[in-house]
């Protein structure tokens, strides 16, 4: 081989190692697709990054008589700062709370509701960022 065969040959692997490498996609879902439809999410993370919890509404509802799961044994509690549900109907409702057992605090005004199919990429604005510690489902399937 000539020495310019030599260079061509060498640029060829080199194309070819690229373009395997290009060539090589996630297969993982991220970000809001990565919450199954009929399950609600939330990141600990803005835009639906960082670790994820993802949840069956009718777990929820069917697990206790107050349709309520804590999330002090989660690595989500007091974390979560973007929420996605994929429940279709437009008046299902999920509650999130900023204290255990969906206590709603003296007020009664100590919780977040997200309605519906819904996402929030970031909870700063709400004064709700890094405060869930519960979930409710009211009223469900
Ligand atoms: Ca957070």
């Amino acid at each position: 081989m000539t020495f310019l065969g030599k260079i061509g040959a060498l640029i060829g692997a080199a194309l070819l190692v690229v373009g395997f490498t290009v060539a090589t996609p996630s297969a993982a879902l991220a970000g809001r697709s990565a919450c199954p439809q009929g399950a609600v999410c939330g990141w600990n993370d803005s835009n639906w990054q960082g670790t994820q919890i993802t949840f069956w509404p009718s777990d929820i509802y069917q697990a206790t008589p107050s349709h309520c799961m804590n999330f002090d044994r989660t690595a989500s509690q007091d974390k979560i700062s973007s929420l996605a549900s994929y429940n279709g109907a437009p008046g299902f409702v999920i509650r999130f709370f900023v204290d255990i057992n969906c206590y709603a605090g003296p007020q009664n005004t100590a919780y977040y509701d997200l309605y519906g199919t819904n996402q929030v990429a970031n909870l700063a604005g709400t004064g709700f960022n890094d405060t869930f510690s519960s979930v409710m489902v009211p009223n469900c399937c």
